[in-house]
């Protein structure tokens, strides 16, 4: 096994020690205010500068661990469960904090394991979501969303193993939760989220769906290295817009609150509306990236709307959703741009019409920095530059992948391995993912990085900013029916008619496996 491996493989066993078993949630009392958690999950760490509590007399502090989940080494799967962990007695969510932790309560490096996303579906509907941005959704003072125990919920996730180690996790949420009982509750308005999606059709199209709702925003797309979803949709792309991009209530309500779901490479979403040919912006949830190389990386936060914020919508409104990702650093596969909104049936609630011009614009981001985005990588690493190395055979066969390495021109290869294959212009090399096997159906990519492509792996490297684009998607066979995230192929080829040069790659599930090939005239 490579160094870097066996160094990953210490560092992720550290984090497992023992768990209990799920557990019956402790039963609500009336103080004014209780903390309670399912009796298995770890104490769990407050995110810094957190979007401050609204706080109700008879308040309910709840923690649900889900879990223990088993993740398979490399794993990047879609699963969908139903969970019994939401309030057994009716009453008022007013928020609503979710978190990844190992058994030990350790929240885990995100460029190790991560929350790739997950959505809460409430009676059939998404109430709640969130990304490896973390946001927290916390109604302002006066709504909540109605809960009641006859609800049902299922939890749709995809955790994201980006190294060959197992690993077992819960993944938390921690909700503010006002019981009927509480005379606090007679304040507050009920509210529902409206999920507002700029890609995922009803028709799966490519691997794009409404349980897996992505585009790509490819380097070089959009104007002025900025590429916005879907106005700037073009050809095949047009296919994947959502029909819940956008939605015109039959009704008057007031838009309560939102915040953006972006993934790395995205700048904003906008929530705007449209009424008689006339178009406004409601809201811009900017991405804050801490990450210091930029907006690359999942150290960030999304700005929500300020707890002033309301919005009324007269019936016959179009609010749509767009998201604006980088397009002139790199090429950024499989994102999302998602707003949910919390909307309120009726008026009377405050605010102004949505065409007015005192809708407060200044978002409010929901947390600060976290400590597991602290791993940015980009640093010598020792591994070899590829555009030094002699050139290389040719394979007779594919070049396969097996346990994590490429077989022919890996970084980590020793001798002749390591080498570059060398191929003449007008040929091409095929590769061939062995790990999709179903022992072990891991999903690999090939994707292009600027040369050298060697520095040590992080959040923020490598990525793909090669100057010849090429990606071969997530080759394996995806779990239980669900036509994502894999392609559903295992092999692929090089493009043809690639000029003379050496071109260096990498794999966008596990970024430490890096390879290069060389075309000679
Ligand atoms: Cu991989």
């Amino acid at each position: 096994m490579r160094p870097a491996l066996a160094q990953r493989r210490r560092g992720a066993l550290a984090g497992l020690v023992a768990f209990g078993t799920l557990g019956a949630l402790l039963l609500p009392n009336s103080a004014t205010s209780a903390t309670l958690t399912t009796p298995h999950c770890p104490p769990i760490a407050n995110k810094p500068h957190q979007v401050p509590h609204v706080h109700y007399d008879g308040i309910q502090h709840l923690t649900y661990c889900y879990g223990p989940i088993s993740i398979q080494p490399g794993q990047n799967f879609i699963r969908l469960n139903a969970t019994n962990l939401f309030p057994t007695i009716p009453g008022y969510i007013t928020r609503f904090d979710p978190e990844l932790v190992y058994p030990s309560g350790r929240v885990p490096r995100v460029d190790m394991l991560h929350l790739h996303h997950a959505v809460w579906v409430v009676n059939g509907n998404p109430q709640f979501a969130v990304g490896e941005e973390k946001t927290i959704s916390q109604l302002p003072r006066g709504f909540g969303w109605r809960s009641l125990p006859t609800d049902t919920w299922l939890i749709n996730d995809m955790l994201h193993d980006l190294t060959p180690e197992p690993a077992t996790v819960y993944v938390v949420w921690r909700i503010d939760f006002v019981p009927l009982t509480a005379p606090s509750a007679a304040s507050i308005h009920p509210v529902h989220t409206q999920w507002m999606s700029v890609a995922g059709p009803d028709q799966q199209v490519g691997i794009s769906s409404r349980i897996y709702p992505v585009f790509n925003a490819l380097r070089g797309m959009g104007q002025n290295g900025r590429y916005t979803f879907p106005d700037q949709a073009t050809g095949a792309n047009t296919a994947l817009v959502a029909s819940d991009q956008s939605w015109t209530p039959d009704h008057p309500v007031t838009l309560i609150g939102t915040a953006g779901h972006l993934h790395p490479g995205g700048l904003y979403t906008d929530l705007k509306v449209t009424r008689g040919g006339r178009t406004k912006r409601l809201f811009r949830s900017h991405a804050h990236y801490y990450e210091p190389a930029g907006e690359v990386s999942w150290d960030v936060a999304m700005q929500g709307t300020p707890p002033n914020w309301r919005v009324q919508l007269q019936p016959g409104d179009n609010l749509s959703v767009h998201a604006t990702y980088d397009t002139k650093r790199a090429s950024w596969y499989e994102v999302m741009g998602i707003m949910p909104v919390a909307v309120y049936d009726g008026t009377g609630v405050g605010g102004d019409d949505a065409f007015s011009k005192n809708i407060p614009k200044r978002g409010v981001l929901t947390h600060g920095h976290l400590a597991e985005n602290d791993h940015h990588g980009g640093k010598p690493s020792g591994l070899p530059n590829p555009l030094d190395l002699p050139n290389g055979p040719v394979p007779r066969g594919p070049i396969e992948i097996r346990d994590y390495q490429y077989s022919a021109g890996d970084l980590y290869g020793s001798g002749k391995a390591r080498r570059p294959p060398t191929i003449h212009a007008g040929q091409t090399l095929t590769f061939d993912n062995q790990d999709a096997a179903p022992a072990t159906n891991t999903f690999h990519t090939i994707t292009s990085c600027r040369a050298p492509c060697n520095r040590s792996t992080g959040i923020a490297y490598p990525i793909s900013n090669a100057p010849v684009r090429f990606d071969s998607a997530e080759l394996g066979v995806n779990y239980k029916g669900y036509g994502a995230p894999a392609s559903g192929r295992v092999t692929w080829t090089t493009p043809a008619g690639l000029r003379a040069g050496t071109y260096t790659y990498f794999c966008r599930v596990h970024p430490f496996m890096r390879g290069s090939f060389r075309v000679v005239k």
